[in-house]
């Protein structure tokens, strides 16, 4: 684009949303660097839109341009997604403006809400009215719906609730070409063709433009308790997770499991956090009890899991919340480890599932290949155990330039950790999406049948490739 063209084109888009939502100058880097740092692009403009005509307009302006847009919410993506190339011609289209929540409906168990609303304002608006809505991750405080249904999140919950998509019953959206879709039934039943909702979900924004969705509320259990066990082993914490299925069944709804170096991690970074337990145990596990009777009732369902797993072996010692604020130090723990791994410094990921049973033999084979090709890297095991889905990252040797690390090993690193996932039949992104960071690893694990249906799709919805023209599939 010449820079006579770029300022005409720069002038429609400061009509539609007005000069002060389109940002060209200074400094853009929380729009242009994503989360983790891995990649500063350049925008040809950051556009922030107030409202669905707004989105429509905006994309109707790139597309007559060919000009690519990226869809942003929050960006706390972790496969870089949601940020723009280096190329300078890139939009993004950043949702955050749009944050109203539309429509509770309590007896449909319902709520609408627009895309750029962030999660936790969505969480404490239907807690308000009485209501649960159960995703829950670590971003929550920044993250937005719109970026939960592209990327389909998974989060702590997901044992219980399942991923945003099973939280999503509609949506409306703006397709490729700027028509605007308004699909914002609320509907639990309707078999009218094609459910266009679940192409849009788990998209990442390379199909069109999530604007709002309406969304699964449930009642608020009356008591939600909180336990922190340490096990002496993967095994010990998979028979820990059966035996809670078996005591709890739909009261069982968060289930994660945190390797020891990923906790001293915490212990490291957040020295303010009290980390249960003196470190020696391999695995902790924290564990979740949701009841609609009563927190007496809770109590004795949680207290005779844990008697029977101390009885048993798998547990070693543990810890009940015995209030909210205490249930919140031991989450915090948990969520923490993200965090407290970016302190540590750049680092591998691998966002893996594999049925719960074989996760231990897993991890036992991998962290000994790795041990074995990479001497002295870190392993950073924990994850959402009761989903199968580990976070499998790696961090350099202590005291060494972690981005040399990166820069050497993180391929041959990840050419073994993902050839294990293809030997144990898991998938190579459980729940962060592809991005840009993943797309030559899904050229390689995805069937070539699977991919050609996944391009087809592409083409059709998106037959200029303007949509977040870098995510999901090379070029
Ligand atoms: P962004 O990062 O802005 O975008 C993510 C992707 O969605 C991009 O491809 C973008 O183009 C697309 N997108 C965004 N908004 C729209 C829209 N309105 N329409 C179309 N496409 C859009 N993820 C989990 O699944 N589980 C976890 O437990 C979890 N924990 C996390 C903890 C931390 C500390 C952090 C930093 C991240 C975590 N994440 C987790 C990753 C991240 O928070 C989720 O992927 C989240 O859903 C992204 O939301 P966002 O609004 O930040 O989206
Ligand atoms: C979590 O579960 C997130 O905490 C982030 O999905 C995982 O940083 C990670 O690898
Ligand atoms: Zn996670």
């Amino acid at each position: 684009m010449t820079v006579p063209d770029k300022e005409l084109f720069l002038s429609a888009l400061r009509s539609i949303v007005g000069a002060p939502h389109v940002l060209t100058e200074g400094d853009l880097s929380a729009w242009e660097l994503d989360w983790r740092k891995r990649e500063h692009g350049k925008a040809l403009a950051v556009v922030r839109p107030a409202n669905t005509d707004e989105v429509a307009r905006v994309v109707q302006a790139c597309t007559a341009e060919r000009i690519s847009l990226v869809p942003q919410g929050g960006n706390t993506g972790m496969v870089v997604g949601s940020t723009p190339d280096a190329s300078g011609t890139q939009v993004v289209l950043s949702l955050t403006r749009m944050q109203r929540i539309r429509k509770l409906d309590a007896a449909n168990l319902t709520v609408t809400v627009e895309a750029g609303c962030v999660l936790q304002t969505l969480q404490e608006a239907c807690e308000k009215e009485g209501f649960l809505f159960p995703l829950s991750l670590a971003a929550e405080g920044s993250c937005t719906i719109g970026g939960n249904l592209a990327t389909n999140a998974g989060g702590t919950q997901v044992v219980r609730y399942g991923n945003t998509r099973e939280l999503c019953l509609g949506l409306e959206g703006v397709t490729a070409q700027g028509e605007v879709w308004s699909g914002l039934t609320g509907l639990r039943k309707d078999n009218t063709g094609y459910d266009l909702r679940h192409l849009f979900i788990g998209s990442e924004g390379t199909l069109g433009v999530i604007t709002a969705a309406t969304l699964k509320m449930y009642p608020m259990p009356k008591s939600m308790l909180t336990a922190y066990a340490s096990v002496s082993s993967l095994d010990a914490a998979v028979e820990l997770l059966g035996m809670a299925h078996k005591h709890l069944s739909a009261g069982l709804t968060g289930f994660e499991v945190m390797g020891q170096f990923a906790l001293s991690l915490v212990r490291k970074h957040f020295p303010q956090q009290r980390v249960p337990f003196a470190g020696e145990d391999p695995f902790c596990v924290v564990l979740e009890v949701s009841d609609h009777d009563s927190e007496a009732h809770a109590r004795g369902l949680l207290e005779a899991l844990l008697e029977d797993a101390l009885q048993d072996g798998c547990v070693l010692d543990a810890v009940v919340a015995e209030n909210l604020s205490q249930a919140r130090a031991l989450w915090h723990i948990r969520e923490s480890i993200p965090l407290a791994q970016a302190q540590e410094g750049l680092n591998i990921k691998h966002d893996i599932s594999i049925a719960v049973s074989r996760i231990p033999d897993f991890v036992r084979e991998t962290d000994a290949a790795i041990a074995a090709a990479h001497p002295g890297a870190r392993m950073v095991n924990y994850g959402h155990l009761g989903d199968g889905n580990l976070h499998y990252n790696v961090q350099a040797p202590e005291g060494t330039d972690a981005e040399a690390f990166l820069r050497e090993q993180e391929k041959p690193i990840n050419t073994i950790v993902y050839a294990q996932v293809d030997r144990y039949n898991g998938s190579i992104s459980a729940e962060h999406g592809i991005g840009t960071l993943k797309r030559h690893k899904l050229a390689e694990h995805k069937s070539p049948v699977a991919l050609g249906l996944m391009r087809a799709i592409k083409q059709a919805l998106d037959p200029h490739n303007t949509m977040n023209p870098s995510a999901i599939f090379l070029p």
